[in-house]
């Protein structure tokens, strides 16, 4: 029996079968079921050179696949000379050694392979350890069921992973040193995290803070490269962005706001990764208001659309207010498709971030978000409060100056928000005669 190895889960170059078992109640692209493995096999690097389907109620226990399949994908290995099993549903170690048994060759599933990716992409100190202790959490449980696997196989033989004897001993020595590799790391990344903290709510208060989430390749990188003066790494392939990258938007009128570019999110994220993620997507979930990316030219879009929705509950990241754009129309040849999809989400706005359609329009939508509703009011300040002055002058819309005994009274147009700024910058000012609160409780109403 050739030697089979889950030493070395790397996909790069391998010849890889994909297979996808189609259970009831999961999601699969009807046009399309191997489409997303295939792009996340294709984006780690490997070469598909067989592709394997079925429908069954519920996975069989031992192989996943039935038995008449699990024969059939031993001949493909077999006949197309491949290297790897990449399963799109996620395996239990068993199952793994089930079908490794019976095909002769290594088995990854949907889990590893997207830890794979990530492995492979992570730029940052940050990225590279959370997808290290990822790796070490959904892998580890696996490790012994591969010593165990290949113990059985090789009989103890002194082959390939064999020969660093995978006894009880060695066994034992490995659980522990993966235990302490852990526990270093995570101490690492909260250290790490905390500092990312402050950060974080450091440009809280002194921006507007607005996060682009969306799918995995739903445009985000190059509608941020659009909106700010760029940088993020865009490209056809999944997960192009793992690290966080923030810029500032300028949105006319005198406002901005810092505008952040995250990780991708995609349908069945490891769990672990999820988790390790947090602070990456830190930036998002304490954002003023979240930008949701979809690529409607997707034919998975609505899917897409729900996994990021369940997956910002998932963070945490709800209480913000959102904007839904509808990206990519420049791809649609179909107009009904985005009367459908206005029909659905009558607040979306249309874009294309590589026409640059729709931009100034969204540039709008966050404005008005972020200086709130606009009133026409009257502010009173002291002429020697020259933040408050500044902030007025060149923040707000002035209609009328007066002058008084060493106060000034500007009737402005502003906004809900712009008022807690400047009330942040000084709290000896006057509105319409009267306390800022009771004032901004008269004008905007609740708080
Ligand atoms: N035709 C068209 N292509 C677009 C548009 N926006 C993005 N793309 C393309 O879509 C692909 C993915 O774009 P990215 O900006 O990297 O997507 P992303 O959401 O940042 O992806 P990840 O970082 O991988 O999560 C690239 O090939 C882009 O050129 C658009 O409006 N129209
Ligand atoms: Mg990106």
């Amino acid at each position: 029996m050739s030697q089979v190895q889950r030493d070395q889960l790397r996909v790069v170059a391998e010849k890889a079968v994909l297979v996808a078992v189609q259970l009831p109640r999961r999601y699969f692209d009807t046009l399309d079921p191997l489409g997303e493995i295939r792009a996340l096999a294709e984006t780690a690097g490997a070469v598909v050179v067989g592709e394997l389907l079925q429908k069954r109620d519920k996975p069989s226990g031992r192989t996943y696949l039935g038995k008449g399949k699990a024969v059939e994908l031993a001949q493909l290995v077999a006949v197309t000379g491949a290297t790897l099993v990449i399963f799109d549903n996620d395996l239990s170690p068993a199952q793994i050694r089930a079908i490794e048994a019976g095909t002769e060759c290594k088995v990854i599933d949907r889990s590893e392979l997207i830890l794979d990716i990530f492995a492979n992409r992570a730029a940052t100190h940050a990225a590279k350890l959370q997808v290290e202790i990822a790796q070490l959490e959904y892998t580890y449980p696996r490790l012994r069921a591969m010593w165990t696997h290949l113990e059985n196989i090789a009989g103890g033989a002194p082959i390939g992973i064999g020969t660093r004897g995978p006894g009880e001993k060695q066994l034992e020595i490995d659980r522990r040193l993966v235990q302490l590799r852990l526990r270093n790391l995570k101490r690492e990344l909260v250290r790490i995290q905390q500092r990312k903290s402050r950060e974080v709510q450091k440009r809280n208060l002194d921006h507007y803070t607005v996060g682009l989430v969306g799918y995995t390749n739903a445009g985000k990188s190059t509608l941020f490269n659009g909106l700010t003066t760029g940088g993020a790494f865009v490209h056809q392939k999944l997960f192009a962005t793992l690290g966080t990258r923030i810029e500032r938007w300028d949105l006319g009128g005198g406002n901005s706001a810092m505008l952040s570019d995250t990780v991708g999110f995609i349908r069945q994220l490891p769990h672990h990764l999820v988790a390790s993620f947090r602070s990456t997507l830190e930036e998002t979930i304490y954002a003023d208001l979240i930008i949701i990316v979809l690529d409607v030219a997707d034919p998975n879009a609505q899917m897409q659309l729900e996994t990021v929705r369940a997956t910002l509950e998932e963070i945490g990241a709800i209480d913000q207010q959102r904007i839904l754009t509808l990206n990519k129309i420049d791809r649609l040849n179909d107009s009904k498709m985005l009367l459908c999809w206005l029909n659905q989400e009558p607040e979306a706005i249309p874009l294309s971030a590589t026409t640059g359609e729709g931009l100034d329009e969204l540039a709008d939508a966050v404005r008005e978000h972020m200086i709130g509703g606009v009133r026409e009011v009257t502010i009173t300040v002291s002429m020697a409060d020259s933040r408050a002055v500044d902030f007025i002058e060149k923040r707000t819309e002035v209609l009328d100056r007066q002058y008084g005994e060493g106060t000034a009274q500007f009737t402005v147009r502003i906004g809900r928000r712009q008022v807690d700024q400047l009330l942040a910058r000084s709290a000896r000012i006057r509105i319409n005669d009267q306390e800022p609160l009771d004032a901004v409780q008269t004008a905007w109403g609740g708080r």
